[in-house]
């Protein structure tokens, strides 16, 4: 399959997609769907360890994960960094361990360390000094092997209830230190904040949004038209499983012998870990003979 970079997805004239994985699994299915990039999310990757969003799963744990991803799939795939677990020596060793493992591109956001999720209510979400999120950015470029890799700079202004010219002020400083594209946050049930972001400003990078809270008072349309370059879908495989567990588990409480349960086969199951290559002999191609 021909795959194409995270910085080409970014840069094309099209609105992209990126698709939520948390595990191997989930990042295959991803990829067999026909998605072209994974967003390897915070939210379900710390959710599927039965932990919140929180920081409280370490970057160590996360980063076992995204190995798992790395190697289940071909497309790329950009690590949600959350605030880079410290200070910009924390997004150094991070960045250097990315490279190692591949992955194209990491998000990082200006919320203070702890982070909490975005979409919480009802939770004080505080933001990191502007030169000091700067900092990250710049060392994640300094650090970065392949020319191609992407820093996403998340704005989390709008999260934490600042209005437009801040979080447009920040846009621009994080830009100017080296960010990629930006990621501008919201989660009112309305895309307003991010038209008003968008109206007032000309942003030499690409913008990225996560329409989780907004997406069904808006269209696609609308974002080609304000000049989003991607979407990303963050939560929605983490959010399906969920529903189907739910729903086995009770009916087979209720009904073990009913047989209409939506269950993939076990072959599916095989296929997608590749269980079926276990007896194929190695071609032995590089055979060395002695005399
Ligand atoms: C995630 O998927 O972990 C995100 C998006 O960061 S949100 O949950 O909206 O904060
Ligand atoms: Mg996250």
């Amino acid at each position: 399959m021909k795959t194409r970079s995270l910085k080409d997805i970014l840069l094309s004239q099209k609105l992209e997609f990126l698709m939520e994985a948390h595990n191997g699994i989930s990042a295959k299915i991803v990829e067999e769907a026909g998605f072209q990039a994974i967003w390897a999310s915070s939210l379900s990757i710390s959710s599927s360890f039965g932990l919140r969003d929180c920081n409280e799963a370490s970057w160590s744990q996360v980063l076992q994960t995204i190995e798992y991803i790395t190697d289940s799939v071909k497309i790329p795939i950009l690590m949600d960094g959350d605030n880079g677990y410290g200070n910009y020596n924390n997004v150094r060793i991070l960045v250097k361990k990315l490279n190692k493992l591949g992955v194209q591109g990491i998000c990082i956001e200006d919320q203070l360390f702890p982070k909490k999720n975005s979409l919480l209510n009802n939770v004080k979400h505080e933001l990191e000094d502007i030169n000091s999120f700067c900092d990250k950015i710049k060392v994640a470029k300094d650090h970065q092997k392949n020319e191609k890799f992407c820093v996403v700079a998340r704005l989390e202004g709008f999260i934490a209830g600042y209005n437009k010219n801040e979080v447009i002020h920040r846009a621009h400083k994080y830009i100017c230190a080296g960010a990629d594209a930006i990621l501008v946050h919201s989660k009112l049930n309305t895309p307003s904040q991010i038209i008003d972001f968008m109206e007032d400003s000309n942003f030499e990078v690409p913008v990225i949004i996560v329409p989780t809270t907004y997406f069904k008072n808006s269209n696609l349309d609308l974002f080609i038209n304000l000049g989003i370059s991607a979407i990303i879908w963050a939560n929605h495989n983490l959010r399906a499983s969920i529903y189907a567990m739910k729903s086995v588990c009770k009916s087979i409480l209720e009904n073990p012998s009913d047989d209409n349960k939506n269950l993939a086969s076990i072959n599916e199951v095989f296929e997608l870990t590749n269980s079926l290559e276990l007896d194929s002999k190695p071609t032995g191609a590089n055979l060395r003979f002695l005399n």
